[in-house]
């Protein structure tokens, strides 16, 4: 009895692994990729009047789709609150979580794996310049706004804690209550991760009267997160990130791919795979990073277009830099 119980347990857990491991297959067979993102962060997920998705966190998903479908629009956008944002993952709601989520320990045993860093940031503050606060040092007694089930929660209690300041929080459960809450004079200081500082800062309806607080609290590596169980989805999603690193490194651009298939350089050929079995080796096809430059952009082109200088944002590229421009961006070799 007590064995065939124990046999069952470990049959059932098989099949849900090998069920968990069916992710590439299943979006293939579904023809569109399920990804989660924010409920609305200008520059890095945020729909438009007619509900198209675009950003940063969203080009991504759109490169994931464009190497395995040859269309970049083959994607279903979840919006997730920062709360909610894991459970999607886990029960098969969403294939991957694309949204402005540090890559933490705890996170990292309980929700899935983490597939590498879009972005590396950190956790800042921003205050009324009328406040005549130059430092985050000079926070002592401050109310602060920031989002529930964050980790800027628990660094904001870190920071004040180590610094021997008092504070007092006021949470909410969404970006867009946060903000309107610290516009209305609610809270003196509001905080969360640089990047979305610059996003929510543009929602303000006088921007001009805020300012970014020079000190960088603590360190937020965001990046795109996959189910637990699941090898060859955690690859592809890996090396989407992974190909998009290397066409900038090797100045494989949108509007230069074409011209690049012709390259006699070794590392481009592999990228684009002229050479080689690359992209059939992660369950995809040979011109996985054609597509994915083509219709999507290098990671240059998309940091660029969506939050760089030029953009609304004019977040600089700083540590987002390649590791061979000054940055710490760095990725793995194709062959
Ligand atoms: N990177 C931090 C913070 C992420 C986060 O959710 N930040 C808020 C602050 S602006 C946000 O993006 N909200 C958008 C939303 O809830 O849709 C984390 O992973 O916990």
């Amino acid at each position: 009895m007590k064995r065939a119980i124990v046999l069952a347990g470990l049959m059932l857990g098989l099949s849900v692994a090998v069920a968990s491991a069916q992710t590439l297959k299943a979006v293939k067979d579904r023809g569109a990729l399920q990804c989660g993102v924010s409920q609305g962060l200008m520059g890095f997920s945020n729909p438009d009047d007619k509900g198209n998705w675009t950003g940063f966190d969203v080009d991504f998903c759109r490169a994931i789709s464009a190497a395995i479908f040859n269309d970049a629009g083959k994607v279903k956008f979840s919006p997730l609150s920062a709360k909610d944002r894991f459970e999607p993952l886990k029960s098969g709601g969403i294939d991957v979580l694309s949204r402005n989520t540090t890559w933490t320990l705890s996170r990292d045993v309980s929700y899935g794996n983490f597939a590498g860093v879009t972005y590396y940031d950190g956790q800042g503050f921003m205050v009324r310049k009328a406040l005549k606060v130059n430092s985050a040092l000079e926070l002592n007694g401050a109310s602060v706004c920031t989002q529930t089930g964050t980790t800027t929660e628990l660094n904001l209690a870190d920071f004040f804690r180590a610094n021997t300041m008092k504070y007092e929080v006021i949470a909410f459960g969404t970006a867009d209550e946060t903000i309107k809450a610290y516009e209305s004079g609610r809270c003196d200081a509001f905080t969360t991760d640089v990047s979305q500082l610059y996003s929510e800062k543009l929602k303000l309806a006088n921007a001009a009267d805020h300012v970014i607080l020079p000190e960088i609290i603590s360190k937020e590596p965001l990046g795109p997160l996959v189910r637990h169980g699941d090898d060859q989805w955690f690859d592809v999603v890996k090396w989407t990130l992974y190909a998009m690193l290397n066409a900038e490194e090797y100045g494989v651009s949108q509007k230069n791919v074409d011209e690049a298939l012709k390259s006699n350089q070794p590392e481009i050929r592999r990228l684009l795979g002229v050479e080689g079995n690359f992209g059939e080796q992660l369950g995809l096809t040979k011109d996985w990073v054609v597509r994915i430059v083509k219709l999507v952009g290098n990671y240059g082109e998309v940091f660029e277009r969506n939050v760089g200088a030029g953009s609304r944002l004019g977040i600089s590229r700083g540590l987002n830099r390649l590791w061979t421009k000054g940055g710490i961006q760095y990725a793995p070799p194709i062959r």
